[in-house]
């Protein structure tokens, strides 16, 4: 199976799947639109949280980090008068320096992630959507900023206008992503962010054709008309799109089984479980949940 996936509703779903699928069983291929550089280092928030998740590493109280990390070159570094945007933890710079050093020396972002993995013994396939740069740029009143300045920097609270994906139209997905599509017939939309993390996947070019002849099932990111968490619902306004279910499905095109919670009041074709994943505990009943509807539709 491939997932796609961003950097916290789906984590939490791989959470439970990595414990009932084999590793060659699962394949995900995750956004890269809320990277960028800081103190030096490439940081790619989602593949961090996807491959820190496949490695019993995750911080699971922020769905970001490393547990137990501390930030002690963070602080000292704000010591010294140096702003760094994101409160960056030190074996998380760790793995940044790891990446940077790679793609420094021209390795592409997709082989750097797969020996990142591998070194934190991560047997899954993690793959970047693409080896491109693109950048989720997001127009508030106060400018147009970076994801990250929005989201972290302005804790999201400016007014949106619009959001576009700098770079998307000179970038193509990477081939380890093509070959895993080419291979896999069960495409899984994870419950993710359909705007910032899912958007960005679907856009790139070729995807959503190399769609149109697989079982593609998706669950839904959003619990009574509201995302559990992020900034979804602001993005999906400012683009005109009803922030529930049926605006989820309505951007994410071809799904053959949509999930949404048990509490959901869509009205489309759909199958209903409870999708709230609080715990290891529950994100394992989920994805077992979730693996059962899949093998019965
Ligand atoms: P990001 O990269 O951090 O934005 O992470 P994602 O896009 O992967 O995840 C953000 C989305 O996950 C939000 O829209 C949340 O509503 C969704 N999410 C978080 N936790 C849960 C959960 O327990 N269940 C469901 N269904 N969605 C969740
Ligand atoms: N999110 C925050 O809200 N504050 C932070 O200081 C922060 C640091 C950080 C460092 C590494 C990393 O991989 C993620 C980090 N995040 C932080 C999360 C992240 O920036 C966003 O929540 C996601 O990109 C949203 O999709």
């Amino acid at each position: 199976m491939l997932v796609l996936s961003g950097g916290t509703g789906t984590p939490k779903l791989l959470l439970g799947l990595k414990e009932l699928l084999k590793p060659e069983e699962l394949s995900i291929v995750v956004n890269t639109a809320e990277d960028l550089w800081i103190s030096g280092n490439y940081i790619s928030p989602d593949i961090d949280s996807v491959v820190y998740t496949l490695a019993d590493i995750i911080d699971l109280k922020k769905m970001w980090g490393i547990k137990g990390d501390k930030t002690l070159t963070h602080d000292f570094l704000i010591a010294m008068g140096i702003e760094e945007k994101l409160q960056v933890g030190d074996k998380d710079r760790a793995v940044h320096i790891f990446r940077s050093e790679l793609l420094r020396r021209g390795v592409k972002l997709s082989h750097a992630t797969q020996s990142l993995a591998e070194s934190l013994g991560v047997k899954q396939r993690v793959v970047p959507m693409t080896d491109d740069i693109v950048s989720t740029v997001v127009s508030t009143p106060e400018g147009v900023m970076h994801f990250q300045e929005f989201w972290v920097g302005r804790k999201g609270l400016p007014e949106v206008s619009s959001l576009f994906f700098a770079g998307m139209d000179a970038a193509l997905p990477c081939q380890a992503f093509l070959d895993i599509l080419e291979k896999e017939d069960t495409i899984l939309i994870g419950p993710s962010n359909p705007v910032t993390s899912i958007g960005p996947i679907l856009a790139l070019q070729g995807v959503r054709e190399r769609l149109q002849d697989k079982k593609v099932v998706a669950m839904s990111p959003f619990i009574v008309n509201k995302p559990v968490s992020g900034p979804a619902a602001k993005f999906m306004r400012a683009m005109g799109i009803p922030p529930n279910d049926e605006g989820v499905h309505s951007m994410l095109g071809k799904v053959d089984l949509f999930i949404v919670d048990k509490k959901s009041n869509y009205n489309g074709d759909c199958r209903r479980m409870s999708t709230l994943m609080r715990t290891k505990r529950e994100s394992c009943k989920v994805a077992k949940e979730l693996l059962e509807l899949i093998s019965l539709a």
